[in-house]
């Protein structure tokens, strides 16, 4: 499937493994220990290598002794990937109060880390909807509208990718947003 452009070109959607991306930031779907876990965690932490971990656990001692809070964000190294960091973000879980809110901070607070670093590219995975279990439509909206509010008030990252697993997925996110 060729990829999407929205936002005057500075939103693309796209279909692939985002560990092959090389923008020079990819995002994770973690979890709060920051300890890796599967999906695009395990996928990311196998391609990345030990390095990864590494900085995740000095980030437990030194700024998150209990873990990173949902809907926050932070960055490391992305080890032996071609992207040059890792924003790690954590998704609610379908069914947690203030599951919408809480997704939106997820992109916000990522965008916000990004610009921090004057990060020109940033490639999100599609937060949530796979272990989690957020329903797709659902998270489309959110992750759309978080994104595009980011980007109106600020120029960095001039683009973001949002890198769907499957074309079907891509078609799903596309059909949300023209149908509303
Ligand atoms: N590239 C792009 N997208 C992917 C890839 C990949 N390599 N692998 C999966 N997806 P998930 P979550 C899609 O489960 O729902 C982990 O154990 C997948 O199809 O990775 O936020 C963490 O440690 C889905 O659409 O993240 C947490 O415990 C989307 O990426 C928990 O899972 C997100 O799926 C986080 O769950």
């Amino acid at each position: 499937m060729a990829d999407t452009k929205l936002l005057d070109g500075r939103l693309i959607v796209t279909t692939g493994d985002i560990t092959r991306m090389t923008t020079e930031a990819i995002v994770n779907a973690a979890n709060s220990s920051l300890m890796g876990g599967g999906g695009v965690d395990g996928a990311i932490h196998r391609g990345g290598g030990p390095s990864i971990l590494e900085e995740c656990k000095r980030l437990r001692k030194s700024r998150y002794p209990d873990g990173l809070p949902t809907g926050d964000a932070v960055v490391t190294g992305a080890g032996n990937l071609p992207a040059k960091y890792v924003i790690h973000t954590v998704g609610p879980v379908w069914g947690d109060s203030g599951e919408a809110e809480k997704l939106a901070g997820c992109y916000r607070r990522t965008l916000e880390e990004a610009a921090k670093l004057s990060l020109k590219e940033v490639a999100f995975p599609a937060i949530s909807t796979g272990i989690y279990g957020y329903p797709k439509e659902e998270a489309a909206r959110v992750a759309f509208a978080a994104v595009r509010d980011f980007l109106e008030t600020s120029k960095l990252p001039e683009t973001v990718h949002f890198v769907f697993f499957s074309p079907r997925d891509a078609r799903v996110f596309l059909d949300t947003l023209s149908q509303g």
